[in-house]
């Protein structure tokens, strides 16, 4: 008995003995609660993700705020909703920093906490103030919310500059070659990708959009010139990223650290090393998730080397939930079909949408001796609880943060508590917003007109339009059958809940 509640200290608890562990929280871009092997992908080979399943907890209401990226890493890094903010939409390639120097981070409150910390990958926060100049020093980068070293790309792999930024420095560029970016209008010279001779040249064709600037013979959003000794190669990113990671783990071994692992798999385009292609069933978007386990491989294998795998909770989670055809012609649609591959598994909607698919997702914790092991927990988490929580594990204080939108769940992550949250609220465009509590969902109708977003596999939300829905998630996950009439009074709780949870503050501008 005595041994038993000694390997579950909870995690707090630890810190306080002022033994506060590693944490690396490892993020995907777009892969659904069904793409990995240890939630029921038939499909994908997820070995290393799924040892970190084995060996820790994974949580099947996992969620993150929101259906799309900007959002979802504001609200985890902040521990605030970002609807509550404008602003934090999906932001362009060349988009100022939308966090304010002025908050609290969950980096900066680490880092107060004696934390080294880091971000590697796909930042997509903005940089910088109004226009960047890409040639120069960029400030402020994500050091100035808190973040000891970075190593990032500035939006997605899809939006130019198509370049790695190392501590708020262009990697790799020739002075004599200075970058010049556009979301505007294209440069004089720049091919016409919609025409069928430059089209047929690509080695990625577009289906909707990515049709601006080209970079390695693919369609982007924004023109970028210049700047030809710092393009990224799509082909390495994955491992240049997981490399940077080792290296900062390896670096950093001897004192507390933060890694923030932003992996850009599996966004578009899907252009993955070519060791990875054929791996799956499912083309390009199946083979990048393969590169995302391989990632993760790494950092699990670099923890292990370096003897820090005990004193490491491991958390790796998306930053929402997928999507098929994001604008390439990689075949997802078709090919998911034909394998009978369920990206979202049993949810419905996916990436955009309000529905549990756009939020739901996949959420493993991972700390020897603290963390229950092999454990499936039911607990209601989200990642806007990632800043109380892990201040909290860091031995700082989370009250700011609880403040705002975040919750101390570090018990729940450590399965010393059952649950902490009982509800969750989930974005999907725009301000469409639902609220889960329990077993049920509500998903408000609302005036405006339905996003029409591409995610045919998945479904569009135009119904959500039509008027009020209420789910019961234990009897019907696929969110199909509206029992709205039959249950007013369940619907008309949530209701006051989200409009009481809303009316602490929305739409508020960020304080500069
Ligand atoms: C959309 C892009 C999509 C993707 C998304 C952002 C088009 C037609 N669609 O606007 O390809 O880039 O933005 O994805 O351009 S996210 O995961 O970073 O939120
Ligand atoms: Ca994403």
């Amino acid at each position: 008995m005595r041994f038993l509640a000694y390997i579950l200290l909870p995690l707090a608890v630890l810190a306080a003995e002022g033994t506060p562990p590693n944490i690396v929280l490892i993020y995907a871009d777009d892969i659904g609660w069904g793409d990995l092997g240890c939630y029921g992908a038939k499909v994908i080979p997820t070995p290393h993700v799924d040892r970190l399943a084995a060996e820790g907890t994974r949580f099947v209401s996992g969620y993150c705020t929101s259906a799309t990226c900007t959002p979802s890493r504001y609200g985890m890094l902040t521990g605030e909703y970002p609807w509550r903010r404008k602003g934090t939409g999906i932001l362009p390639g060349d988009a100022a920093l939308i966090i304010p120097r002025s908050r609290a981070t969950v980096a900066t409150a680490l880092k107060g906490a004696g934390y080294t910390t880091g971000v590697i990958g796909k930042w997509h926060l903005g940089l910088g103030e109004l226009e960047v100049d890409w040639n120069r020093p960029i400030k402020p980068s994500p050091r100035e919310v808190g973040f000891d070293y970075s190593f990032i790309m500035a939006a997605t792999g899809d939006r130019v500059p198509c370049v790695f930024v190392e501590n708020g420095s262009v990697v790799g560029l020739d002075p004599k070659d200075p970058i010049e970016v556009s979301y505007k209008r294209p440069f004089s010279g720049d091919p016409d990708l919609k025409s069928g001779e430059v089209r047929a040249a690509l080695a990625m064709d577009w289906s909707v959009g990515h049709n601006m600037g080209l970079v390695n013979k693919v369609g982007r959003i924004g023109w970028m010139h210049g700047g030809a000794s710092a393009i990224w190669d799509d082909t390495t990113m994955g491992d240049t990223f997981a490399m940077k990671a080792c290296e900062f783990i390896a670096k950093n071994k001897t004192k507390p650290f933060f890694l923030y692992y932003a992996s850009h798999e599996n966004h578009v385009p899907r252009i993955i090393n070519p060791r990875f292609a054929g791996k799956t069933p499912l083309g390009p978007r199946g083979d990048a998730v393969v590169s995302f386990d391989d990632q993760v491989g790494r950092i699990l294998a670099e923890l292990e080397r370096q003897g820090l795998t005990g004193n490491t909770l491991v958390i790796l989670t998306s930053d929402n939930g997928p999507v098929l055809d994001d604008g390439y012609k990689d075949r997802a649609v078709e090919l998911n079909r034909a394998a009978g591959h369920a990206p979202a598994g049993p949810f419905r909607g996916g990436k955009y949408s309000v529905y549990q698919g756009g939020t739901r997702v996949p959420f493993l914790v991972r700390w020897p001796g603290h963390v229950s092991a092999g454990k499936v927990s039911e607990a209601l988490v989200s990642q806007v609880d990632f800043a109380a929580s892990f201040t909290r594990i860091g031995g700082g204080d989370p009250a700011p943060f609880i403040a705002l939108d975040s919750l101390d769940v570090s018990a729940v992550l450590s399965g010393s508590e059952k649950s902490t949250r009982d509800y969750v609220v989930s974005q999907g465009m725009g301000l469409a917003l639902s609220i889960r509590e329990g077993d049920w969902s509500l998903v408000p109708g609302h005036g405006r007109k339905a996003t029409k977003v591409r995610n045919e596999a998945e479904g569009d939300d135009s119904e959500v339009v039509a008027g009020d829905q209420l789910y019961n998630l234990e009897k019907d996950p696929g969110q199909k059958t509206n029992v709205i009439a039959a249950n007013p009074a369940v619907a008309a709780r949530l209701k006051d809940r989200l409009e009481a949870l809303k009316a602490k503050g929305i739409e508020q501008p960020l304080p500069r």
